[in-house]
């Protein structure tokens, strides 16, 4: 990794974490252990007072309160989510921004209702194109003030699974990640999953927010328009296996059998396949894979390995049913996105 993480960095690193790489043991990722990524201020709301607006080209405008929501049949789905930044400190040169490196993940048990139904309630109008999320959150990105906001075309929020989540694991959601309601949409990258949820706006043209034109776009660069980032690219990782060394994190461990496992997701489709090598990528090995618990969440792997002394480079990567992998060498754009390189992880083994 390059050098120089500026403080600007460090602060946003210090607000956003990651997943310690260790709690790919649990399938349904422990409250607190879930990534973060927050843009401005985390609000804080009275859930009394709160209310959720569904307006613009409906026939219908709603205003739903957090019980009028609770009183509707609620649905529950393990949704494993992804920042579309994870793995951007690995990037040459550095996007300056999160330095996520590879630990931006979590799979919650989401609980809420279907969006597809409300919209429904409202009725959308014949000229309708996209829905517009907007949260509380306010702040200024790239010069511009702003809620944050980002929008869906209407056959993707009438998607399967697309939630208004009121709870996580079970319990409210925490303030950080959204308290009281947040949107969730499997198999997308984070940002789509608006916080705070505030408004649902039906509009007839692209809505042109800062989080959909200028943020979370592939683009080559500063003139470049991109494409948009939507769905999350396949990717492995696995717990790192021994012990750590307290600052370098390099991994110890003895040598003889040991099991390697992890997870693998794709928002594109199901895992099929997941490959380890432990010579630094030269040869792969298929791992056994299991069943992951929901369709929009990781599968769990495992691979057995003899490990012999000396120095090592475990790698791990997988392939989707659509035949999306991953790739050996990080592909590059300025803002960072879909950094879905093979994961690598140096160790010693000990005689
Ligand atoms: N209102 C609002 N929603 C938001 C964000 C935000 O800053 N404000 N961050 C987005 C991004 S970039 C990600 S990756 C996910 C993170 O969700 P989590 O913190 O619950 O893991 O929330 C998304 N929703
Ligand atoms: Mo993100």
């Amino acid at each position: 990794m390059s050098e120089g993480i500026t403080l600007e960095e460090l602060q946003l690193a210090a607000r956003n974490h990651g997943m310690p790489l260790e709690a790919l043991r649990h399938e349904i990722t422990p409250l607190g252990l879930h990534y973060l990524l927050v843009h401005y201020d985390i609000p804080v709301v009275d859930p009394a007072a709160w209310r959720l607006t569904i307006g613009g080209l409906v026939d219908r405008p709603l205003e739903l309160s957090l019980d009028d929501l609770r009183a509707r049949e609620p649905v529950s789905l393990p949704v494993t989510m992804e920042c579309a930044g994870n793995g951007r400190a690995h990037l040459e040169p550095r996007p300056i921004s999160q330095p996520w490196l590879a630990e931006a993940i979590g799979t919650a048990e989401w609980t809420g209702v279907p969006l597809a139904p409300l919209l429904a309630d409202a009725g959308l109008a014949t000229d309708a194109l996209e829905v517009v999320f907007t949260g509380l959150d306010r702040g200024v990105e790239g010069g511009v003030e702003q809620l944050y906001e980002r929008s869906l075309s209407i056959a993707d929020a009438e998607g399967d699974g697309v939630l208004l989540a009121y709870a996580c694991n079970g319990e409210p959601l925490p303030p950080q990640h959204g308290f009281p309601l947040r949107l969730v949409v499997p198999g997308w990258y984070g940002m789509t999953s608006v916080k705070w949820l505030e408004r649902i706006t039906v509009v007839a043209e692209p809505f042109e927010g800062y989080q959909m034109i200028t943020g979370y776009r592939m683009r080559e660069h500063e003139d470049d328009v991109g494409t948009p980032v939507t769905r999350i690219e396949p990717r492995s990782l696995m717990v790192p296996p021994g012990i750590p060394d307290f600052l370098t994190r390099r991994r110890f461990l003895p040598q003889g059998p040991v099991t390697v496992e992890g997870r693998a997701w794709s928002g594109w489709g199901p895992i099929e396949h997941v490959e380890v090598s432990t010579d630094g990528g030269a040869s792969w090995h298929a791992a056994r894979l299991g069943d992951p618990p929901g369709a929009a969440a990781w599968a769990p792997w495992w691979f057995d390995w003899n490990a012999p002394e000396g120095e090592h480079e475990l790698c791990v990567r997988a392939r989707d049913a659509t035949g999306r992998g991953q790739p050996e060498e990080p592909p590059w754009n300025i803002g960072g996105y879909s950094n879905n390189a093979v994961q690598r992880v140096p160790v010693t083994v000990t005689a």
